[in-house]
């Protein structure tokens, strides 16, 4: 079985290029029967003219609304004259569709401009990767929400992939902006992204730049961290999720986390999950790390309980309303004896008890990134209520003063439209706080 990743815009383009290099990375450290399940699912032997940049090519489709992200992806290794080393695989360049020009940081332009003009040679370069696969187990859509491009055009691609393949497991990584704000309209870009996400995803895989700054930040050591290091950060929580763990329930031959979409988002109301992983240590320092299993559980309870990402003491009293409750969770127990660890200290997580089978447990003795023992975890929980609130907040208070409106009329958007993703944006938010 293999996943196809889509990737959209410049965020999508350099946070699928970070994942494959860290799948591969994890290939070439596992066992040989690991290694050839992470190659088959994510990865296919390279045709003799891209072999000699990798034995391996990703098995994604790139799509922008400009050409410089995608043309350095497909550079690669090549790119920066042989300083980074040479990486084993390659984007395919047939894998790619871009334009000229970029989609304005608007929704609307990306969607209604640009997403009706690409949408069908995306479709026949996604249909060509696909038939490349012995069997299609999913498709995995990497975008960010703020702008233009993964936004507007992601939003309508994916709507055209869920009419192409309604029986396919698809799920979205989409990232939010920092709270900062470098788009004025983002929380409206945000919103709009939101509600279409609701109408064609499986599941939502949320990950704040800000969270993952401060990550950076005050556990990983980074004073100052770049988009890199950002995108490094969320492919370790990620790829914990991604990996075909070959002693779980789900099979050697599947990527966990679209096989696990139905079990996360099995109530149609919630589709938003969020990403943990611990331990959360700097790079470099992996090997000196050794936390024991019933440590990490612990910790790892904490920090779901708080609603957090960054692993620190204040996170373990909680938020004042009480701890973040859970729909459904899987974790993943990666190392050293992972399956034999008990998991009593987790089953004290706060998990929605009218969901069936609320928690699932997976593990491998595979050591992901170095370290001897680390958890991953995927929950589909009140964890993203903060950025809801806020870009509710914000895109709220600005269609009230009419701000910014005529910028998305201009693209075919009109105010209902606008008014309807809103209403969509309050009404998931509303749904997570009764909980
Ligand atoms: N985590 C992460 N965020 C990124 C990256 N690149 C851009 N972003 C964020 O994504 C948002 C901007 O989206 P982009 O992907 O740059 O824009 P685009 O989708 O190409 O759209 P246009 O350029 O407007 O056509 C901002 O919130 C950035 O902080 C990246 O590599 N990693
Ligand atoms: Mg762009």
């Amino acid at each position: 079985m293999s996943v196809v990743t889509l990737q959209f815009g410049q965020c999508g383009n350099q946070l699928g290029e970070e994942l494959f290099d860290r799948l591969f990375s994890e290939a070439a450290a596992a066992r040989p029967a690991l290694a050839g399940a992470i190659r088959r699912l994510y990865f296919r032997e390279a045709s003799a003219s891209t072999a000699r940049r990798g034995l391996y090519t990703a098995r994604a489709v790139l799509v922008d609304t400009e050409p410089r992200v995608v043309q350095r992806c497909l550079q690669g290794a090549e790119d920066d004259g042989g300083e980074r080393p040479v990486r084993g695989w390659s984007y395919h360049g047939a894998g790619s569709v871009y334009r000229q020009g970029g989609a304005a940081n608007n929704w609307a332009c990306g969607f209604n401009v640009h997403g009706p003009a690409v949408a069908e040679q995306v479709l026949a370069t996604l249909r060509r990767e696909v038939e490349r696969c012995d069997r299609l187990g999913g498709l995995l859509a990497l975008h960010s929400v703020a702008v233009g491009t993964g936004s507007g055009l992601g939003s309508h691609l994916l709507q055209v992939t869920r009419d192409a393949y309604p029986a396919v497991p698809l799920a979205s990584v989409s990232i939010w902006p920092f709270e900062g704000g470098e788009v004025s309209v983002q929380c409206y870009n945000a919103a709009l992204s939101l509600a279409s996400l609701y109408e064609t995803v499986d599941l939502a895989v949320v990950c704040e730049n800000e969270r993952y700054l401060e990550l950076c930040r005050l556990s990983l050591g980074e004073p100052k961290p770049s988009l890199a290091s950002i995108n490094a950060a969320i492919c370790g929580n990620l790829v914990r999720t991604l990996l075909p763990s070959l002693r779980s329930s789900l099979g050697v031959d599947s990527c966990p986390l679209l096989r696990l979409s139905g079990h996360l988002c099995a109530h149609p109301l919630y589709r938003l999950a969020t990403l943990k992983a611990l331990p959360q240590v700097a790079h470099g320092t992996e090997a000196f790390t050794s936390d024991g299993w019933a440590g990490l559980q612990r910790r790892l309870v904490q920090l779901v309980e708080s609603g957090g990402t960054v692993d620190r003491p204040s996170a373990a009293s909680g938020a004042s309303q009480g701890p973040c409750r859970v729909v459904a969770a899987s974790a993943f127990l990666w190392g050293q004896g992972a399956a034999e660890a008990s998991l009593d200290p987790l089953r004290k997580l706060p998990v929605w008890r009218q969901a069936l089978d609320p928690l699932q447990v997976h593990s491998d003795p595979h050591q992901v990134g170095g370290l001897e023992r680390s958890i991953g975890f995927v929950s589909n929980c009140q964890a993203v209520l903060p950025t809801l609130q806020t870009a509710a907040t914000r895109a709220t208070g600005m269609m009230r003063a009419s701000a910014y409106m005529h910028q998305y009329e201009r693209y075919g958007l009109s105010r209902d439209d606008m008014s309807e993703a809103l209403l969509s944006l309050l009404q998931v938010q509303n749904d997570y706080e009764r909980l």
